[in-house]
């Protein structure tokens, strides 16, 4: 059965444009992932199709009510048996990152909520229990973009939706090193060569000389993946030791 992943947003026309191109689009043509959305405004009841109102106790903005939220969620997943892992986009969740990816991408069903205003109503947390995602420390205007990085990182590592040229093995974070640096042709642009490594046809040093830049890059760069990077060495050296 293929990943079902359901999106709950006021705004579906959004999601088109990135789920009909590219790597998600090949995923669902392929028939590897079906997408389904869902317009939370649809469950409105009154004349005027609210979705939001103030804040009791005061304040700006406005929120996200409960009934349209717990109604559409009721429908979406009435749609399939399966039971959906829930998710909801907010800055208050969990940092989003490559290993929640891989984890999200051996479920059946994931549904998204992408709410926009300042916020949900808490019991919407707190009766639908989902778990609640980041995908970094900025302010969005709204759920959507994030829904979608968190669809695209997922949908790339689905069996079968990567070629074995661009396979999702061996680049940054599957291994916990950022990436080395490429080149094409031609051999010399505006006075800048490539490394002659890359020219001598020695595997053997063209994989040596890669790893260094990894390992070099990485330290400069990003400290904290350094730093994981050399526990995690040392830990697998333990268990070598160990009889
Ligand atoms: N990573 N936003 C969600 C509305 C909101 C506010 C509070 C629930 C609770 C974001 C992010 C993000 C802005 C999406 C606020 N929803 N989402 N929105 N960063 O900034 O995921």
């Amino acid at each position: 059965m293929p990943l079902r992943i359901d999106i709950l947003t006021l705004f579906p026309e959004m999601f088109q444009p990135v789920l009909g191109t590219s790597i998600p689009k090949r995923a669902a043509d392929k028939g590897l992932v079906s997408y389904h959305l869902t317009n939370v405004r649809d469950f409105a009841t009154d004349a005027h199709k609210s979705v939001d109102d103030r804040p009791f106790g005061g304040g700006p903005g406005m929120v996200m009510m409960c009934p349209v939220v717990f109604d559409a969620v009721a429908a979406a997943e009435a749609q399939d048996p399966r039971p959906a892992r829930r998710i909801l986009l907010s800055p208050q969740g969990r940092v989003f990152d490559q290993r929640l990816a891989e984890e999200l991408a051996r479920e059946q069903r994931l549904l998204l909520i992408a709410g926009h205003y300042e916020g949900f109503d808490e019991r919407i947390i707190e009766g639908l229990r989902p778990m609640e995602v980041s995908i970094g420390d900025y302010v969005l205007s709204g759920g959507e973009l994030a829904a979608m990085v968190v669809i695209d990182a997922v949908v790339r590592l689905l069996p079968g939706v990567l070629g074995h040229q661009d396979g999702a093995a061996d680049e940054t974070f599957a291994d916990g090193l950022l990436e080395f640096p490429q080149y094409t042709r031609p051999r010399e642009f505006r006075g800048m060569p490539i490394p002659e490594v890359l020219l001598g046809g020695n595997h053997a040093a063209i994989a040596k000389w890669r790893l260094q830049q990894r390992k070099e890059r990485t330290r400069q760069r990003r400290p904290d993946l350094w730093r994981a990077y050399l526990d995690k060495q040392q830990q697998q050296q333990q268990t070598a030791r160990e009889p």
